[in-house]
Formats: C-alpha cells, sequence, structure tokens
C-alpha cells in the first residue's frame, strides 16, 4: 500500500498568502470576526489535497510505536512509550498549514495498512459543529485506537488557534489496559499575512485506566524569544504519585526519557552554569507573531533512552504541501479499490481529486457543487422530519472516562453498502 506518489503537479508552495488576492483577505477577515469560523467557506487557495478525515488518520503514522508497547511488560515501560505515540502523532501538522477539505456530512475514509498491522475507518459524525470520528484495530486483535475530533476554532486576528476537543482511548487488549488523552492546541500564525507557521502547546495528560500510572506531557508554546519551540516536556507518575520517570524533547524531532534524579541534577548544573555565563540577549526587539528563528535542537542528557523519532520528510515535501512520506499514500486510488470502497469515501471526492491534480478551477467548482448538493439534502431532510443518522459510529458512553464518546459499530469491512448516502 505504500505508493511512493510523485506526481503532484503542484504550483502552490509554503507562502500561499502571496495567492491569497486582498479581496479574498479582506472577505476572510471580516467574515471570521462576524460568523462562526467553521462556517466560513475559504478560498481553495488555502487548502490542500485532504479531507480533513484523512488529515486525522496521520495520527497512525507512527504504529510501530504502539506494536511495541504491546510487547512491553513493564507498565512504566509501556506508558513510556504511549506517552511516545500520542507525541508522534501530532508531529506530522510541522510546518503543514494548508486547511484540509471540511468532510460531508457521512463521508468516510478507511485505509487498511496490512504492513503495519492495523485498519481504520472514520466518518464524519456531525456537521455543526464538525465532528469527526475514527477506530483503528489491529489485525491481529491487539490493540484498538480511537477517538473523535472536533476541532473548535478561535479567530485572534493574526492567528486561528484549534482546540481539537474529544478523547484518544488505546485499549491494548491482551493486557485488558486503556490509556486515554486529549490532544494539544494547534495554533496557525500569520493568516492574513506574512509566513505561516504552527505551534502547538498545552497540557496532555495520558491516563493508564488499569494501573493508576499517570503521565502528564508539556507541550510548551514558544515563548518571546523561541527558545521552547516545539518543545515538550513531562513525566510519568505510578498510582502512588510517585515520579518513575521525566520525559522531554520536541514534537517535531524526537522523545527521550531519563531517571528523575538524573535530569534534576542535569538542570541544576546548568542553571550553575547559566549564572556564571552572562547571557547574551536576544537581539533587537522581535516580534512574538513571527516564526522565531532560533532552532537549537533537543540536547540529550546522558543516561536518556530514546523513545521516537520523526521520520525524515521526503525529498520533495515542501512542493508537497510538506506532506511526510505517509500522508503522501493517503489518497491514492489503487486499481481494483474503487470497486472495494464505500462509495462515501473521500478518496472519491470529485473536488480534492481535482486539486491533487492542480486543477484548481475544477476543484473550486466542484466543492461548491457538494456542499451545495449537501444543503439540499438536508432541505430535504428536514422536510420530512428526518434525523440524519450516522452509519458507523453511535454516540455512547466511553467506558473508561465514563464521557460521552462516539463509538464505533462495526461492520464497515463485510462491505455492504446499499444503504450509504450519495454524497458526490
Ligand atoms: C492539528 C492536530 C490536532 C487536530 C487538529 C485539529 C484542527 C486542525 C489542526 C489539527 C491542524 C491545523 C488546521 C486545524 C483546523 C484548521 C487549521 C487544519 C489537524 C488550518 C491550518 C487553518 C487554515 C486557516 C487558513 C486561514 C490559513 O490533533
Amino acid at each position: 500500500h505504500i505508493v511512493q506518489r510523485s506526481s503532484y503537479k503542484r504550483f502552490r508552495v509554503n507562502v500561499i498568502n502571496k495567492l491569497l488576492s486582498i479581496n479574498d483577505s479582506i472577505h476572510l477577515f471580516f467574515a471570521a470576526f462576524t460568523q462562526e469560523l467553521s462556517k466560513i467557506t475559504m478560498p481553495i487557495v488555502l487548502n490542500e489535497p485532504l479531507s480533513f478525515l484523512q488529515r486525522m488518520s496521520e495520527y497512525m503514522e507512527h504504529t510501530h510505536l504502539i506494536h511495541k508497547a504491546c510487547t512491553l511488560s513493564d507498565s512504566i515501560d509501556r506508558m513510556q512509550v504511549v506517552a511516545a505515540f500520542a507525541v508522534s502523532s501530532v508531529a506530522s501538522q510541522w510546518d503543514r498549514t494548508g486547511k484540509p477539505f471540511n468532510p460531508l456530512l457521512g463521508e468516510t475514509y478507511e485505509l487498511t495498512r496490512e504492513d503495519e498491522g492495523y485498519r481504520l475507518i472514520s466518518e464524519q459524525v456531525s456537521h455543526h459543529p464538525p465532528i469527526s470520528a475514527f477506530h483503528a484495530q489491529s489485525l491481529k486483535q491487539e490493540f484498538e485506537f480511537h477517538g473523535s475530533i472536533y476541532p473548535k476554532l478561535k479567530f485572534w486576528g493574526k492567528s486561528v488557534e484549534a482546540e481539537p476537543k474529544g478523547t484518544m482511548t488505546l485499549e491494548l487488549l491482551k493486557r485488558k489496559e486503556a490509556f486515554t488523552w486529549t490532544n494539544p492546541l494547534c495554533c496557525v500564525h500569520n493568516i492574513i499575512m506574512g509566513k505561516l507557521w504552527i505551534e502547538q502547546y498545552g497540557t496532555v495528560e495520558i491516563v493508564n485506566h488499569h494501573t493508576g500510572d499517570r503521565c502528564v506531557l508539556n507541550f510548551k508554546p514558544c515563548g518571546m524569544f523561541g527558545k521552547e519551540l516545539h518543545k515538550v516536556e513531562g513525566y510519568i507518575q505510578d498510582k502512588s504519585k510517585r515520579k518513575r520517570r521525566v520525559l522531554y524533547g520536541k514534537w517535531t524531532e524526537c522523545m527521550y526519557s531519563v531517571a528523575p534524579k538524573v535530569y534534576e541534577a542535569n538542570k541544576k548544573k546548568a542553571e550553575k552554569g547559566d549564572a556564571k555565563k552572562n547571557k547574551p540577549q536576544s537581539a533587537g526587539k522581535q516580534e512574538t507573531e513571527d516564526m522565531p528563528g532560533v532552532q537549537e535542537t533537543v540536547s540529550v542528557i546522558t543516561g536518556s533512552a530514546l523513545l521516537w523519532r520523526i521520520t525524515p520528510r521526503p525529498a520533495h515535501s515542501e512542493e508537497m504541501y510538506n506532506f511526510t512520506g505517509f500522508t503522501i499514500t493517503l489518497n491514492e486510488l489503487e486499481p481494483g479499490m474503487e470497486r472495494l470502497l464505500a462509495p462515501t469515501d473521500c478518496r472519491l471526492r470529485p473536488d480534492i481529486r481535482a486539486m491533487e491534480n492542480g486543477d484548481l478551477d475544477t476543484a473550486s467548482v466542484e466543492k461548491d457543487r457538494l456542499e451545495e448538493k449537501q444543503r439540499a439534502a438536508r432541505k430535504e431532510c428536514s422536510k420530512d422530519e428526518e434525523e440524519w443518522s450516522t452509519r458507523w459510529f453511535r454516540l455512547g458512553t466511553n467506558p473508561h472516562t465514563g464521557a460521552q464518546d462516539w463509538l464505533y459499530t462495526g461492520g464497515y469491512f463485510d462491505r455492504n453498502y446499499t444503504d450509504c448516502p450519495n454524497l458526490y
């Protein structure tokens, strides 16, 4: 299933703002103040040729970490690797400033990766607010990873902040163990002018509901001089609240784990060193909104263990919306696949396909047509006083957190799609 895609006929690169006409910018600016951001139609040049369902599937890029967690007998060791997985799952967001297409209600995406031993199904389960649910299961019944995302957007003038509401649940089936967490916030800077860049910040707390172990990870905001850019730091504590491990690294690079004592000793040493040196002040006045230039990489403390390192991006990633090698394969329609897929699969969306082929005009026309079709269908539905019913997920209670959650009802891979809606 790994087809290295080189056929992206691309012209829009990094600095997409340059392509936004003044008219579009003004529209965007005022629209953002007056309406809910998710209701605004943005100009298509801001898009990337993927549906949000596919972008969400990128949580799976480093699934090998889940497989590794399954093999470890010590619960703290498992928590370490699960924490690395949680960080790795947002790593593909680095430099990704394209806006994925809003999924239509009832749209689905499936991903079978036999080489990685899992399959995933996702569905757009709500339109307003937009909610996407996904469920991944290992082919050998080793784990299940599921969750839902309601990206709550806030407009700050120069930036857009996205809060991915929804819980991630990872179940290691053989151990009857479940971990839950929520993802960090994501902020896209300079949406009106300048170079777009992405920051993720906030506290992520991973709970092992079986053993009571906890891991608290702090995704640091970049700070005034960019010293903390992309940094993640945290610790693991057991049921008795004893600190067992310190974790550190960057979500764009790698994560390490070290014993708390070693970490503290190292920190003290570093502080002493800092006090001696007369720290040079960062030059000039720097606007916080600008992407800070300081990009020192992670300094490794002796005695640390490497938990995860990012897979380097492919050579032409910059010309392909900064996609990772994994992302590039997500929209692939291989021969024979069309017969198998549900008719709602977003690989079949004509607007996304047109954009992938570099035909922005068709993409834009098709996008409008699909949205119009969706509106008409909704009107028809409300006339008959019918309620929209989701096909593969239902609203239920997450047994681990006790909170409301979207749960997979099963059966997608039986491949009976006769009652699927006609979206395209
Ligand atoms: C980041 C990873 C989170 C889930 C999530 C939710 C919302 C997404 C965000 C991710 C990435 C950035 C995103 C955002 C919604 C809108 C925003 C796609 C996937 C784009 C870049 C906004 C573009 C705005 C234009 C005006 C440029 O776990």
